[in-house]
């Protein structure tokens, strides 16, 4: 079997639901990426928990976005817990995204995947990319919901940094759009833990991207 380029966002608050729509999908995932709902919901101790039971790793998407004292102590507790990678935002300037790549593995965002990134990320964009190629982060992410921008910051990202992609399925993108225009990896949340057969959900995603790669 190919190695997957499927990354679950495992967006619900209960810690019995989390573990077992982990357990389903493992098999065609690369990652677990655990956001705020699941942490609120499940406190910390879910990170070391999902990665006992799939063995995958798991990405911390907390988009630190705070002075370089306050992302270097939060993301110190999340790297403690077992967090693979962990998402930061860049627009809060250097400094604050080398306090936590000194701890670990990141993953810049450099533009969203919702409407209103039109608005204030869009715009920056390009010092965003040029943050990333300097201090080369494991990854940045950028829309699957748009395609042409995904293509756009492959082609000014130093070879090398990967591209993650939120926004397929329930926000309208597509994996394979967003794999052809140059995404690594393809971030879903709601359309495989939203089934009612997540299993299948995730096996599909992951033959449709197989079919481009
Ligand atoms: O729409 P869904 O249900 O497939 O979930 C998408 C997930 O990706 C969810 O956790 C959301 O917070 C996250 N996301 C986006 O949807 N858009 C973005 O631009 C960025 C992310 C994300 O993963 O951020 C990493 C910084």
């Amino acid at each position: 079997m190919r190695e997957s380029r499927l990354i679950l966002a495992l967006d619900v608050y209960d810690r019995e639901k989390a573990l077992e729509i982990a357990e389903r999908t493992a098999d065609y995932l690369w990652a677990i990426k655990v956001n705020w709902p699941l942490i609120t919901g499940s406190g910390l101790k879910i990170i070391t928990e999902l990665k006992q039971v799939t063995g995958l790793p798991i990405i911390a998407d907390l988009k630190l976005a705070d002075i370089p004292n306050t992302n270097r102590m939060i993301a110190s507790k999340v790297f403690e817990a077992g967090a693979d990678y962990i998402i930061v935002h860049g627009f809060v300037g250097r400094d604050s995204v080398e306090a936590v790549m000194g701890l670990g593995k990141t993953i810049i965002v450099v533009e969203m995947s919702h409407p209103g990134a039109k608005e204030f990320i869009q715009p920056v964009v390009d010092k965003l990319i040029e943050l990333a190629n300097e201090l080369k982060p494991f990854g940045v992410i950028a829309p699957a919901t748009r395609p042409e921008r995904v293509s756009y910051i492959r082609s000014k990202l130093q070879e090398g940094i990967k591209i993650l992609t939120p926004g397929v399925g329930a926000q309208g993108g597509k994996a394979k759009n967003a794999v052809k225009a140059g995404a690594d990896y393809v971030i879903v949340g709601r359309f495989i833990y939203g089934s009612d057969t997540p299993r299948e959900a995730a096996r599909g995603l992951y033959e449709e991207i197989s079919e481009v790669v």
